[in-house]
């Protein structure tokens, strides 16, 4: 009866620690692992000033992008494999017109097929910046989602509105500048590709007039986040996607907005 009730003991034993390891590397690969952090205490994102007229060219010519923090998109989660780790770089820059940002993608396979105007650019390799106005996780930000091809996605987010849900607002179409280069060939599985980088010019009038509450210049604080998603064949819809703040829990989506991080604008 003992050794029955061992045996038994055993069993159970062996089967939550493999429930233990699955879980482990299921969340591992699926999820972004760290202690969970309010809005204001990830690093500050410092924004430098541009010194120049910036040429929005999809290329880092201008002199002012080399005093641009840069940051890696290093949170990652659906991925299937390690190698999907592909490598992001995101610098922003500012001026009394706008905002500027650049992203630079490692990626061995160019992947982009909406080509309709507002419509699901997210599937694609693409590039993201969520922002708000103010400093603080507020329920509403304004969104940018752009293809390498740079079919636009552009949206006011009222995050979990009405019954806990979220809308998006894609009337939204705000007048920004945006260019893609691509490095390799799109939509071909078979060859290896090298990459892409994106340059934005976001004007401050496309948010209106909430910029007045807390005016662009030096010291003022402002929530965003940035992401990169990175789709690698044909047939891939959601896989591999990165962030510049971590967000823990991907299944409440990259719009949550307690998540996202502080930019600063200062003066130099
Ligand atoms: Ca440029
Ligand atoms: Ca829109
Ligand atoms: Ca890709």
């Amino acid at each position: 009866m003992k050794n029955i009730v061992k045996q038994i003991t055993a069993a159970v034993q062996v089967r939550i620690f493999l429930v233990m390891v699955m879980s482990f590397t299921g969340s591992a690969i699926y999820s972004q692992q760290n202690v969970q952090l309010v809005i204001g205490q990830q690093p500050v994102y410092k924004v430098a000033r541009a010194g120049e007229t910036m040429n929005i060219d999809g290329r880092m010519d201008e002199a002012s992008w080399k005093n641009a923090e840069v940051r890696s998109l290093d949170h990652f989660f659906r991925l299937d494999k390690p190698v999907e780790k592909q490598n992001t770089k995101f610098r922003m820059l500012w001026d009394n017109a706008g905002l500027y940002l650049f992203f630079e993608c490692e990626d061995t396979s160019l992947t982009a097929r909406e080509t309709n105007f507002d419509g699901r650019t997210y599937l694609d390799d693409c590039a993201e910046f969520f922002v708000v106005p103010v400093p603080d996780s507020i329920y509403m930000h304004f969104g940018f989602e752009i293809n390498i091809t740079e079919v636009r996605y552009d949206y006011i987010v009222l995050w979990r509105y009405y019954n806990n849900r979220t809308f998006f607002i894609s009337g939204y179409n705000p007048q920004y500048q945006v260019k893609a280069v691509c490095d390799g060939t799109i939509n071909n599985d078979k060859d290896r590709d090298r990459g892409w980088t994106m340059e934005f010019a976001i004007p401050f009038s496309a948010f209106s007039n909430i910029s007045s509450l807390t005016r662009p210049a030096p010291g003022a604080k402002w929530a965003f986040q940035a992401v990169r998603q990175d789709r690698n064949a044909v047939d891939d819809r959601f896989r591999s996607t990165s962030t510049l703040y971590p967000i823990y829990n991907y299944k409440l989506d990259v719009h949550q907005p307690s998540q996202f991080g502080l930019m600063e604008f200062v003066d130099k």
